[in-house]
């Protein structure tokens, strides 16, 4: 459903959301607009030339509020119940992971620490890149993000995944990519000049593809390091 394709495991569950909320929206929206159609309808000055005053005290007439009222609150009540379970599975919930990566967001790059061919982080075979993410389709990845300088947010709409970066904090959440393909991140959150330029790639690739690129990763931008001291025997 949507423009937007849908490449992780919830998407769909956030897009229903959306359409609960829609419906509802559009069931009142239809049906108050129907009512003041129908009364200019009906009591046009051809049908009904003097004007009669109501003060709208009795019951019979504050119902057309009241009920309206009670429905309205019923529509809020399946809303937020369906928005607690999405929050609950998307946020609270943490399904054990088969991979981790780490998500650094700063003045204006994200930089991502693949685990490499050993799947442990913080290991010599760690494949850390700036702005591309490589990911194998149908695993859990569980990310550790974090922000050097001030507030980002990891967005990859595919993933209909939003996630604030915290300077001084390391937030864990998962996700698990459903079909391969490039897609877009981007920083949805108003983090200086270049805010609207710190976009990145999302690589969602086959298990064969992945394997692939962990062998050999052919990076476009690669981070300087400290030339390691040799020490002399
Ligand atoms: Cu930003």
């Amino acid at each position: 459903m949507g423009i937007i394709e849908q490449a992780s495991s919830y998407a769909a569950q956030i897009d229903n959301l959306i359409l609960i909320v829609g419906a509802f929206v559009m069931f009142w929206f239809v049906l108050a607009q129907g009512i003041i159609f129908y009364f200019l309808f009906r009591y046009r000055k051809k049908r009904q030339p003097k004007a009669e005053y109501i003060t709208g005290e009795k019951h019979s007439e504050t119902k057309f509020i009241h009920w309206a009222h009670w429905g309205v609150i019923a529509c809020d009540l399946v809303i937020i119940f369906f928005a607690i379970k999405a929050w609950y599975h998307v946020k609270q919930e943490l399904p054990t992971a088969d991979t981790t990566i780490k998500i650094v967001g700063q003045q204006w790059a994200w930089e991502f620490t693949h685990p490499g061919p050993d799947n442990i982080l913080d290991t010599e075979d760690d494949i850390v890149t700036i702005d591309e993410l490589h990911i194998e389709v149908g695993k859990v990845h569980h990310y550790k993000l974090s922000s050097k300088d001030v507030l980002h947010d990891f967005s990859v709409p595919v993933f209909r995944l939003k996630q604030d970066a915290v300077p001084g904090r390391v937030i864990t959440g998962w996700f698990k990519p459903i079909k391969t393909g490039e897609f877009d991140i981007q920083c949805a959150e108003m983090c200086g000049i270049g805010h609207g330029i710190m976009a990145a790639k999302l690589y969602i690739n086959s298990k064969e593809d992945h394997a692939k690129w962990l062998e050999s990763p052919n990076l476009k931008y690669t981070l300087y390091q400290e030339p390691k001291e040799e020490v002399e025997q």
